[in-house]
């Protein structure tokens, strides 16, 4: 079996975003209302500027699926645009002066070019369309297996909300979220980051804020501690700072790690029967500063992540720039933008967040089709519940796992 990868291919103003999977197991049932339904929340959200009222961003399937299941050959999603005009120079003109904190000018001095949308097609943000595809078909696979993830808005500026999320409040939650024009599961902090949002447009500006996902029902053991490339930990902060316009990633209590003692940050572990067949096995914890990652490996806690968007590098007052065919002082040039777009990216985090915990689950627990992966991953719960082992094979096979209890 390959591993679960994935590949995006498509411009911002091109015919189309495409997505390619290689490494799914045969027999996954594909939910594609809940795909499409991925990729519209990612195209709302207050702050966002005019495209999204041009596109309705929805996955045909083009290979690896069949009368709705996987196949186990490479899967390819397709999302037209509608707004594609790429080859079109007058409604595509060149772009010369770059704006500051964008790709334009790393990308064409790389490029070897002065017209800054060689660059800006490619690095735009439209491109997450197509990984909140590949994520929300990877949830179709981890839902199978009890594990839900969750993502929100926890704030921008100085309005961030205190809520900590947890399994039994979930369909509270995401409907809280979803009844949020910025994807934060709290009224009155949605409200504040509103007023944030239109006073930064009132000052043609823009602004970011903080992204946080958590992940339900990981057993221990996903992801591991003998190559840093196999680090779960590490996995995700690749992820989550691949999405554009990301500058930091933490898990757990990330940073403020750095501001505690040791005793303040560990989480003591007991041992509680009574939660034996919930993710953790039993091995419970009060607190979860490590965000259910330990040794680059869950540890049965929720994975909780937080990142960092900086505000969107195109400002309707433009930044100084400089020219880059004349070299002369200008302001970075306009296009048409979003004044935010963190509901969005917080939309892209869960997904791409969710493809690298089924990645982990695949390399654990690899087959070539669904009934192999479930019954590897019921052995594996039997197994790790059944500690101490006298020998493995004492283990009764999970033929049908049953998370859904986590
Ligand atoms: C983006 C600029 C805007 C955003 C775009 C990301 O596009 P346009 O220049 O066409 O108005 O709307 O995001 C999307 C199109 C999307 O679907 O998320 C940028 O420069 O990154």
């Amino acid at each position: 079996m390959a591993p679960l990868t994935y590949h995006t291919a498509g411009e911002s103003h091109g015919p189309a975003l495409t997505t390619l999977i290689n490494g799914l197991p045969a027999g996954l049932v594909l939910d594609v209302d809940f795909i499409n339904a991925e990729l519209q929340r990612r195209q709302g959200g207050y702050g966002r500027g005019g495209r999204q009222r041009i596109e309705t961003d929805a996955a045909t399937f083009l290979a690896g699926v069949r009368r709705g299941r996987t196949t186990g050959a490479p899967l390819v999603m397709q999302i037209p645009n509608r707004d594609s005009r790429l080859d079109d120079l007058e409604r595509t003109p060149p772009v010369s002066r770059p704006r500051p904190g964008h790709a334009d000018l790393a990308g064409s001095v790389k490029w070897l070019t002065t017209d800054c949308r060689e660059t800006l097609e490619r690095a735009s943000a439209r491109e997450t369309a197509a990984r909140t595809a590949a994520g929300a078909l990877a949830r179709c696979l981890l839902r199978e297996l009890g594990i839900e993830v969750f993502g929100f808005v926890r704030g921008l500026l100085d309005a961030a909300t205190d809520i900590e999320p947890t399994r039994d409040a979930l369909a509270d939650l995401i409907e809280q979220r979803n009844a949020s024009d910025v994807a934060c599961p709290d009224p009155a902090v949605t409200e504040r980051i509103i007023e944030h949002i239109r006073q930064a447009k009132r000052d043609r500006d823009t602004v970011g804020g903080l992204a946080e996902v958590h992940v339900f029902g990981c057993p221990p053991g996903l992801g591991s501690c003998v190559n840093w490339s196999d680090r779960l930990d590490s996995r995700l902060a690749a992820a989550v700072m691949g999405i554009q316009a990301f500058k930091a990633v933490e898990i757990g209590l990330g940073r403020q790690c750095a501001f505690r003692p040791g005793s303040q940050v560990h989480d003591a572990i007991a041992y509680d029967e009574s939660q034996r067949d919930s993710a953790n096995l039993g091995f419970a914890r009060a607190s979860n500063h490590a965000g259910g990652l330990e040794g680059g490996m869950t540890n049965g806690m929720p994975v909780v992540v937080t990142g960092t968007m900086k505000p969107i590098a195109t400002l309707l007052q433009g930044m100084p720039s400089v020219d880059l065919n004349t070299k002369q002082a200008g302001h970075s040039e306009y296009e048409r933008s979003d004044v935010c777009a963190l509901p969005a990216a917080s939309v892209v985090m869960e997904n791409v967040v969710a493809f690298e915990i089924a990645r982990a689950v695949l390399d654990k627990f690899a087959g070539d089709t669904m009934a192999e992966l479930l019954a590897a991953f019921g052995y594996y719960l039997n197994a790790a519940r059944a500690l101490p082992l006298e020998t493995p094979a004492d283990v009764s096979p999970g033929l049908e796992a049953d998370q859904s209890e986590n």
